[in-house]
């Protein structure tokens, strides 16, 4: 064969291991660059075609910044803690541990395959204790922070220890939870160390409280909102429920406006950012009290319209409001729990989407309006969330859809506060509208008067104004086995750390389900499981998926590192992740939460940065083109896709790999699964069967996913990378089509016999290149540096193309355009240009070549000299560049005042250009 890409391939990545190629050391001579993937969850069905696209980009980038003189930290790892191993456990009995071990070895393999420039040495594996202990090292030194809202950042929890040691809780302006009491300096002293411990998880940044969490049984856990989907668990599908526990979250809220802020600064896409925005979702409203007719304790709401007061004519709770209990009267008891009971079962998803169905249960007790004095009945309904502002409302239906709605259904009041509003056709309000009916607000604009309105409940003493935020604090505990356990235990209830230099390993238990009193399976450990066994039990649950990665990024600096979780100067020249690749699915979980720790670690001093991807690309999905049969149905008879109109029939998935050009392998279905065996077919007038298809996500259930594995034997690694790269702009979603695979695969051959003769001997001409030459290479150059300092992988291989095709037709193997052109390639087919470079002699790494520049002289177009005659006499010469169209030559040379002088003041007749060479002007 000539070019025999798998002796090639194996032969490269041999010596890239053995001397090392792709080890990288802190090097102060050069300038950093950090470019980071999403590390793989390490699953048991390994890569297909569309898991390595962002990795072949990544690399790319990498090498090419390699090339261009930066010091390139490059690494890779495995985000190995999750759920379907725990799930496969629990099946089989078998330790997480063994199945992650086994997929992380099919993953490496598959990698290595690829050719990629990973420096292997700074792998990670979030599951090893050398890694996670410095994830709990992390967790503890959030328990040991609050925030402070005046130096607003995080302190170290010793600092309000000793506010609170001074002048108690009066002064501190720090988040907290919303039941913490004031208290003074004399009453914290008296506190026994129990009681301070449980005041001080009010504030500290990873805290135990009480909360509203979704509930999914099916997975037997706690989950974080961006892990629920519509009311389902993400991973598996099971129904999420709403569930008050005792559980870690971390307080997150504290960061939202520098996580709002802080997007500013980074190189993220317009999309992505609103993401986060979104997520974070901050809103100024008001809180106001409205006091009940009974007396007791008042009801607090959140409104972003004030302005709206004196359209309120009831208050809805949430129907897990706490003070439910209190307001209701007694004959509404039974209805309004029945309500409550079954409203219990929703997820906030379905709550909110119920806009057809209106439902509530009024509680029989009323509330007084602060300004009119009036009574106005108090509500429960759905549509007011527990988990948002004070989980109360008060309902303004002139101005709210949801709440006109409500009124409309119950029949209750409609005072309106809008000029020009018709209350009959249901909310209408717009920013131009006049507040009228509304006392101290009248002929005021909404903006206007939502700030008087504010000024007034302010001063008034019945509310004050306060900035909302969808996002909660992030639930951080997680009722399985298979995480990082928490550094902590607990002594008659309080939690406590372990201490500062100990970490806590995961125990061994009999079984990966939780205990018969529910508790999770960690509990199933003895007390001699544990490595560290403290106070009267250690915690049981452990940390959720996105710990881990939220700090990876800064472990690769100083994997091996065994006294810190990095070390302070190799942080320093590291820095941030200059290019971050990865999917577009965690938009707000793990960029949302790696940016938290990152500006909490900022906070605290251990890093001098506080966001982590400077630039983030988010690779688009690789679709598949599934294929598929239809069966009769009620039958196991199989239909050709060009006559399915004749009957009725059912479609289904089929294996792509038994489908050939659209055209099913019989055979071979027969043996895909057993109940086919006896199948039977109606084949079309081609006496074939011929299969459907459609392009889809790829996925294993699909049955449409290709291994890289079979298309690298086949093809070579070379020819995959540059194929997926060719197969579109990196950014887009795009279907996954082989059939191109045979134009790069040629390419690359073609690239080959540059430098070989006939007989594969290589051979390269050691004369000067031509101009032509020249231009063709540096035209290439600049296009290629170009196109990748802007990201644009995909266009980068037709400029190869080009060039190797212009290069074929001259029959150019000058040396010096060989080895400019290997390097140009290199990225892209690492191996190839490997082996074409030490064949031209050189003694070192293509890696480590100079990235050739380009010259301007080069890139001149090629000049043609126009003879210009006057009645068939030449006159003079006029350049223009080749191909310069005819009209543009006839105009620039009647414009040219050497035309003016041969005109002699006779009128141009007629203008005769043959293109690129004369022009013949008659006058
Ligand atoms: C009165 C009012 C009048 C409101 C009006 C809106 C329009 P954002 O901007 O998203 O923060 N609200 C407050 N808490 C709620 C809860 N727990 N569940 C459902 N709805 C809630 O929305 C704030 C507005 O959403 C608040 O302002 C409140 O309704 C409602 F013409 O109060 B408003």
């Amino acid at each position: 064969m000539e070019y025999n890409f798998s002796a090639i391939e194996k032969k490269w990545r041999l010596w890239w291991k053995q001397n090392k190629t792709y080890k990288v050391e802190e090097d102060e001579s050069k300038e950093k660059y950090y470019v980071m993937d999403m590390f793989p969850y390490p699953s048991g069905s390994g890569l297909h075609v569309g898991h390595p696209l962002g990795y072949i980009a990544s690399d790319i980038y990498a090498r090419y910044k390699r090339l261009r003189g930066f010091n390139v930290l490059h690494p890779m790892g495995y985000d190995s803690f999750g759920l379907p191993a725990e799930q496969y456990a629990i099946e089989t009995g078998q330790h997480p541990q063994i199945t992650t071990s086994k997929n992380i070895k099919r993953y490496r393999e598959q990698l290595d395959k690829l050719g990629f420039s990973f420096d292997w040495s700074r792998e990670i594996r979030t599951s090893d204790v050398s890694y996670y202990k410095w994830t709990q090292w992390i967790f503890k030194q959030l328990f040991n922070s609050y925030y402070c809202n005046m130096a607003d950042k995080a302190l170290p929890i010793s600092e309000l220890i000793a506010e609170f040691e001074i002048r108690g809780n009066s002064m501190v302006n720090s988040p907290c939870d919303e039941d913490t009491l004031v208290f003074n300096s004399a009453e914290w002293r008296s506190w026994s160390d129990e009681k301070k411990q449980i005041v001080l998880l009010k504030y500290r940044l990873a805290f135990l409280s009480d909360t509203w969490v979704n509930w999914c049984d099916g997975l037997g856990t706690v989950l974080a909102n961006d892990e629920v989907k519509d009311g389902f668990s993400e991973r598996g599908g099971f129904p999420v429920t709403q569930r008050k526990m005792k559980q870690w979250s971390l307080r997150i809220t504290a960061y939202a406006d520098r996580l709002l802020d802080g997007l500013d600064h980074i190189d993220w896409s317009d999309s992505l950012k609103e993401i986060q925005k979104n997520w974070i979702g901050r809103s100024s409203g008001v809180r106001l009290g409205f006091f009940t007719e009974k007396g007791g304790n008042c009801i607090e709401v959140f409104t972003t319209r004030p302005d709206t007061i004196y359209g309120v004519s009831f208050l809805v709770l949430a129907p897990e409001h706490n003070l439910i209990e209190q307001v209701v009267s007694d004959n509404f008891r039974v209805s309004v729990n029945k309500y409550c009971k079954g409203i219990l079962k929703k997820s906030d998803i379905e709550r909110q989407s119920n806009t057809k169905n209106v439902t509530g249960v009024f509680t029989g007790s009323y509330a007084i309006h602060p300004f009119t004095k009036k009574k106005i009945p108090i509500w429960i309904s759905e549509y007011v969330l527990a988990a948002y502002g004070t989980g109360a409302i008060m309902a303004v239906p002139c101005g709210d859809q949801r709440d006109w709605d409500f009124a409309v259904k119950f029949g209750l009041d409609i005072p309106n506060v809008f000029e020009n509003t018709d209350v009959n056709s249901g909310a209408n309000v717009g920013l131009s509208l006049t507040i009228i009916n509304s006392d101290f607000l009248n002929n005021l604009t909404v903006p206007d008067a939502i700030s008087k309105a504010v000024k007034v409940i302010e001063k008034r003493g019945l509310g004050h104004s306060k900035i909302n935020y969808r996002m909660k604090d992030a639930v951080f505990g997680r009722q399985r086995y298979w995480g990082e356990p928490f550094p902590v235990f607990y002594k008659e209830g309080v939690p406590y750390l372990v201490e500062t230099e100990q970490h806590v390993e995961l125990p061994k238990v009999d079984k990966y389900l939780p205990t018969k009193e529910g508790d999770p399976p960690l509990a199933r450990a003895s007390k001699n499981d544990w490595n560290v066994f403290r106070g009267d039990r250690m915690e049981y649950s452990t940390m959720p998926g996105w710990a881990g990665s939220s700090w990876y990024f800064l472990r690769y600096m100083d994997p091996k590192n065994e006294t810190k979780f990095v070390s302070k100067s190799k942080v320093d020249y590291w820095g941030q992740v200059d290019l971050y690749i990865g999917g577009s699915e965690h938009a707000v979980g793990h960029l949302l939460y790696s940016r938290f720790w990152t500006k909490f670690l900022y906070d605290r001093g251990f890093i001098s940065f506080s966001e982590p991807f400077k630039k983030l690309i988010n690779q688009g999905m690789i679709l598949g083109r599934s294929s598929f049969v239809y069966r009769i149905k009620g039958s196991n008879t199989f239909v050709s896709f060009d006559k399915i109109k004749d009957y009725s029939v059912t479609r289904m998935h089929v294996d792509i790999n038994l489908v050939n050009n659209d055209i099913l392998d019989i055979a071979k279905f027969k043996c895909w699964r057993a109940e086919f065996s006896q199948a039977e077919f109606i084949l079309n007038n081609k006496n074939q069967y011929l299969c459907g298809f459609e392009i889809e996500k790829m996925s294993k259930s699909k049955y449409n996913t290709q291994v890289p594995d079979d298309l690298i034997e086949q093809y070579g690694a070379d020819t995959l990378r540059m194929y997926e790269m060719f197969l579109g702009p990196l950014e887009q979603y795009k279907p996954w089509d082989v059939k191109g695979i045979n134009g790069v695969s040629n390419f690359l051959r073609k690239f080959w016999r540059l430098s070989h003769d006939k007989n594969n001997k290589f051979v390269v001409s050691e004369v000067e290149p031509t101009d032509r030459e020249y231009r063709v290479l540096h035209k290439c150059i600049k296009k290629i540096t170009v196109d990748l300092e802007r990201f644009s992988f995909n266009t980068v291989v037709s400029h190869l193309m080009i060039a190797v095709n212009e290069f074929t037709a001259i029959g150019c193997n000058k040396r010096k355009v060989i080895s400019e052109l290997t390097i140009l390639l290199s990225p892209y087919s690492p191996h190839l240009s490997e082996e074409i470079w030490f064949k031209l002699g050189m003694k070192a790494s293509v890696c480590d070549a100079i990235w050739p520049v380009f010259n301007e002289k080069y890139l001149m177009e090629d000049l043609v000299a126009y003879p210009v005659s006057f009645n068939g006499k030449k006159r003079f010469v006029l350049e223009f560049p080749i191909n310069t169209p005819s009209k543009d030559v006839e105009s620039m040379a009647l414009s040219h005042s050497k035309t003016k002088q041969y005109l002699l003041g006779r009128s141009v007749k007629r203008v005769i250009v043959v293109p690129n060479k004369i022009v013949n002007i008659v006058c």
